[in-house]
């Protein structure tokens, strides 16, 4: 009061409602919801998270994540599908047509969850192999029934990833060596997206990539714990040191709506 009191007086300073205006518009906390890979084959298919070391089921992020999208007033809903061609570079089974740009002669006996370095067809890029998953347009690829789906309009965006044979792209907003952007990016700010909150399949692989995508296009950056399930614990421990780097916060599915 002294402060706006003094300016007022000795005229350095005015302030008006338009002013008040202008900044709260400005400051609008806009949230979105990324819902990453709920897909039939982290759950029941050939990468079901089940049959993976940390033997989660992958389906139960599925009721924390429809009660969310029933209560929480998200401005934005995003899906994201995990959709690879049959000769997709991360397919174990596609190793041996692709032995030509392996760094090392042992890698040719890799197997599943085993890291190579492949150095074409496009570029050097490291790749941790996994089973065939996730093909386009096959059942396993779709989201699964007991997901809600929202149809796509402004602010329900559905984003398909890993759709070139020679790249794969676990962050639903740019591939593994961040050579292309998905257009979720571009999305959420059109949107005027501030706020970001990430939940799904796999919290070690395509939810903490997402996540820390986010975080670094400076969107305000959430993860819902029980909201995500992984591949291995060892692996999930380590991402959640790093969205400490990143300043991401990792939260209850019950606390999100005190946070908006
Ligand atoms: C994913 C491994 C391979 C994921 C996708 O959705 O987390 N993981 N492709
Ligand atoms: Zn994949």
């Amino acid at each position: 009061m002294k402060f706006f009191l003094i300016c007022t007086l000795i005229g350095i300073i005015s302030i008006d409602a338009n002013t008040f205006t202008t900044v709260s518009h400005r400051t609008k906390n806009v949230f979105a919801l990324l819902i990453i890979d709920v897909q039939y084959c982290f759950i029941n298919g050939s990468l079901a998270l089940s049959n993976s070391p940390a033997q989660h089921n992958g389906a139960d992020v599925i009721p924390s994540i429809n009660h969310l999208i029933q209560t929480a007033p998200f401005d934005v809903i995003t899906y994201s599908l995990d959709w690879h061609p049959v000769n997709h570079i991360s397919f174990i089974d596609n190793l041996h047509d692709r032995r030509e740009y392996l760094t090392d002669e042992k890698h040719q006996t890799s197997k599943v969850f085993d890291k190579v370095t492949y150095t074409g067809p496009k570029h050097e890029t490291e790749q941790v192999l996994w089973p065939t998953h996730c093909v386009e347009n096959t059942k396993e690829a779709q989201l699964h029934d007991d997901l809600i789906h929202l149809p796509e309009s402004p602010n329900v965006i559905y984003i398909r990833k890993g759709t070139d044979p020679d790249i794969d792209s676990y962050s639903a907003f740019a591939d593994n060596n961040r050579n292309h952007m998905t257009p979720l990016h571009k999305k959420l700010q059109s949107q005027n997206v501030t706020h970001v909150f990430v939940t799904g399949l796999a919290l070690d692989y395509c939810v903490g990539s997402t996540a820390i995508d986010a975080a670094l296009f400076n969107y305000k950056t959430y993860v819902i714990e029980d909201a995500c399930r992984g591949v291995d614990q060892r692996s999930i421990n380590a991402r959640y040191t790093q969205f400490l780097d990143y300043g991401i916060q990792v939260v209850h599915s019950n606390e999100v709506m005190d946070i908006m």
